[in-house]
């Protein structure tokens, strides 16, 4: 659910479709005979029109989410016969608003009436086919594909079973040999052996939607998002990769220089990174990386991880003696508490993150957040684990979905997500179809400001690390720190798209889903898999948003968005001194200047919001590369004399 608030739900969060319109209520329109057949007939004005889209938005989005709620989090084949239904009556309601807005002059209404127009037709994350039977299809694949990811684990002999988060953390262990990790790096990747044909049906089912919207493909529509023709917006994207590109690229020969110490030949494939070395199933955050590639041992001492698993075990030890200790307790009590611990560890993490921004003056959340959000696994059924922030409603209930665990990508990813909760809050005054990111980039970036200014001296605020040495050696680990998940994220950050792009084109054909996959991995990452990965796999499902159908060009985008963000509420808050030192946690005025660009949603053109917060129009990675200066020059010091780069592999 992308543009409409209950769209957003799912786009940003764990699902499926696109746009949520409808009400099950006041109209015609809230029924699927109805709906498709558009208002042609009706004699409805623009204004009414759109009155009635915001009123049935809001109508339909509790019902919607929380059916979409139900999928993830309690994956069976009710809760997915229930998603993928309301999801069917939702598309097929958004296909008549979508005709409907159409036949509309939107020159001559007034500016908001235009807008939503607009919105209306370019905002569909999942467009979907007219024709009833094909429009169910599409939804039940598209939950079957949801679930079929959340329950994904690799099983060896069809035994000792393991699912992401335990393939996970084979990989983030510096512990593992190359061996294991290359064995959960595969083995993660069977769970998308069978969503192969379900996602080629997908893809000719969505185009026929796009088609019908009169768009040439998917993709199209995807592009057409962002208040520019949708032709510029590909041609920005690359703009942008090019300004940090250079960055990135010392980042990659520095690691392989590392893995090469580590694991000799084995740590480079013709100049690229193996896909199963980076601590990452998808090569996108190499901060696991860290024990190879801090670059002063201990200095600064960042061991956030090590912090918080001591904060775990500090809980459950209290948990333990105030129970009489493990020895007074029975299996089952035992397995009991542990989750009891897990569950206040995470809690405290998630008010950790909220006194962030509460910090900044921004609102508690409400109650009903704790009580009815998804913080820890549940150990008696499968649910999708990947984080995701849900409005439920568009009235301020909201809620996270995650699987925590007491580490560093867990904490900033819990910052990420609150990011996501409190842009719910602040445009939830915004008629409902303004209920939305400026566009989903601002929407993605807004956590990981904050995250940016997380500091060494506000991690020592909070606790979790000592009172930071101050020092050039420490400027560089930590720089190298922040570089391990923003810089290597980049190019991951855009080639996703890049491949759906040209699945939805035509221009990859089924018969070379893998292979483009590999290729463009190549191209932009400059990593490699280590053994031949033929058409027999999938491996593009092995990563969530591609079953989930949430487009990904956002989180490139976010990527450079962020530090643009950093630096205007730095300047707010009247930081002095360079980019990377600035923590503007409590500081009121940065909080307003935050909130107030939060509150205008979707209500007018993302540039127009940009220039209210930064004073300019224009992404740009400018800010990116101020920030990390002092890392880019050490990296070319470190690799001088090194052949950086990587032979690019030829087209299939
Ligand atoms: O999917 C997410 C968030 C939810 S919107 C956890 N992210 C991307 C990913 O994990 O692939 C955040 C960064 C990139
Ligand atoms: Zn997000």
């Amino acid at each position: 659910m992308k543009s409409q608030r209950a769209l957003l739900a799912l786009a940003i969060s764990a699902s499926l479709f696109t746009l949520a319109a409808c009400s099950k209520t006041d109209n015609a329109a809230g029924t699927p005979a109805a709906a498709g057949t558009t208002a042609a007939a009706s004699n409805e004005t623009a204004d009414e029109f759109v009155a009635r889209v915001n009123k049935t938005v809001k109508d339909i989005t509790p019902e919607i989410t929380s059916a979409a709620w139900l999928g993830a989090t309690f994956i069976n084949a009710d809760s997915q016969r229930l998603e993928s239904a309301a999801n069917e009556r939702f598309l097929t309601i958004n296909n008549g608003f979508v005709e409907q807005a159409k036949s509309y002059d939107v020159a001559a209404q007034n500016p908001q009436t235009a807008r939503v127009l607009h919105l209306l037709k370019v905002s569909a994350s999942l467009p979907a086919p007219r024709d009833p039977a094909k429009l169910k299809e599409l939804t039940e694949i598209v939950s079957r594909m949801g679930g079929e990811y959340g329950k994904g684990k690799w099983c060896v002999d069809g035994k000792d079973c393991k699912d992401i988060g335990q393939v996970s953390e084979i990989l983030a262990n510096p512990a593992s040999t190359y061996e294991e990790l290359k064995a959960a790096w595969e083995g993660w990747h069977t769970i998308a052996v069978p969503m192969r044909k379900d996602y080629q049906r997908f893809v000719e089912l969505t185009n026929e939607g796009a088609t019908e919207m009169g768009f040439g493909n998917t993709g199209e529509v995807w592009r057409s998002g962002y208040d520019m023709p949708a032709a510029d917006f590909q041609a920005e994207a690359d703009r942008l990769w090019g300004q940090v590109q250079p960055l990135y690229e010392q980042l990659q020969c520095y690691t392989r220089e590392k893995l090469v110490e580590k694991y000799g030949e084995q740590g480079s494939v013709d100049g690229m990174i193996p896909a199963h070395l980076t601590g990452n199933l998808w090569q996108q955050d190499w901060g696991n990386l860290w024990p190879i590639l801090e670059p002063y041992k201990g200095v600064g001492s960042l061991d956030i991880n090590g912090a918080l698993k001591k904060q775990r075990d500090d809980i459950l030890a209290e948990m333990v003696s105030a129970a009489g200790g493990m020895g007074n307790l029975t299996a089952a009590e035992q397995v009991e508490i542990e989750r009891k611990a897990d569950i206040e560890m995470a809690t405290r993490m998630t008010k950790l993150a909220e006194s962030f921004y509460t910090g900044l003056g921004m609102p508690a959340l409400p109650p009903t957040f704790y009580a009815d959000s998804m913080l820890v696994q549940p150990r008696d059924r499968d649910v999708v684990c990947h984080a995701s922030a849900w409005p439920m409603n568009t009235e301020g209930e909201v809620r996270i979905k995650m699987c925590i665990k007491p580490n560093e990508e867990e904490l900033t990813t819990i910052y990420h997500e609150l990011g996501h909760i409190y842009y719910y809050l602040a445009y939830k005054g915004q008629p409902p179809m303004f209920q939305n990111g400026a566009h989903d980039g601002f929407h993605e970036a807004i956590g990981d400001t904050i995250v940016l200014s997380m500091t060494p001296d506000y991690l020592a605020s909070i606790g979790l690390v000592d009172k930071p040495a101050v020092s050039e050696e420490a400027v560089i680990n930590s720089q190298m720190r922040m570089a391990l998940a923003k810089v290597a994220f980049m190019p991951f950050g855009l080639m996703i798209d890049r491949w759906r792009w040209g699945v939805f084109d035509g221009s990859i054909k089924p018969e070379n889903y893998n292979a483009a996959w590999w290729e463009l991995k190549a191209k932009y990452q400059g990593v490699a898999p280590v053994g031949a990965r033929g058409e027999e796999f999938f491996d593009p499902g092995a990563k969530y948003h591609v079953p989930g159908n949430t487009p990904y060009t956002r989180y490139f985008l976010s990527h450079i968005l962020q530090f643009q963000f950093y630096k205007s509420l730095c300047d707010a808050a009247g930081h002095e001194g360079p980019l990377y030192t600035c923590n503007f946690a409590n500081n009121p005025e940065a909080g307003k200047r935050y909130w107030a660009m939060m509150e205008r949603g979707a209500s007018q053109p993302w540039q127009q919001t940009m220039k209210e917060l930064t004073g300019g129009e224009q992404m740009d990675g400018s800010a990116v590369l101020e920030y990390f200066a002092p890392l880019q020059t050490w990296l070319i010091e470190q690799n001088k004399g090194k052949t950086c780069g990587w032979e690019q592999p030829a087209k299939s």
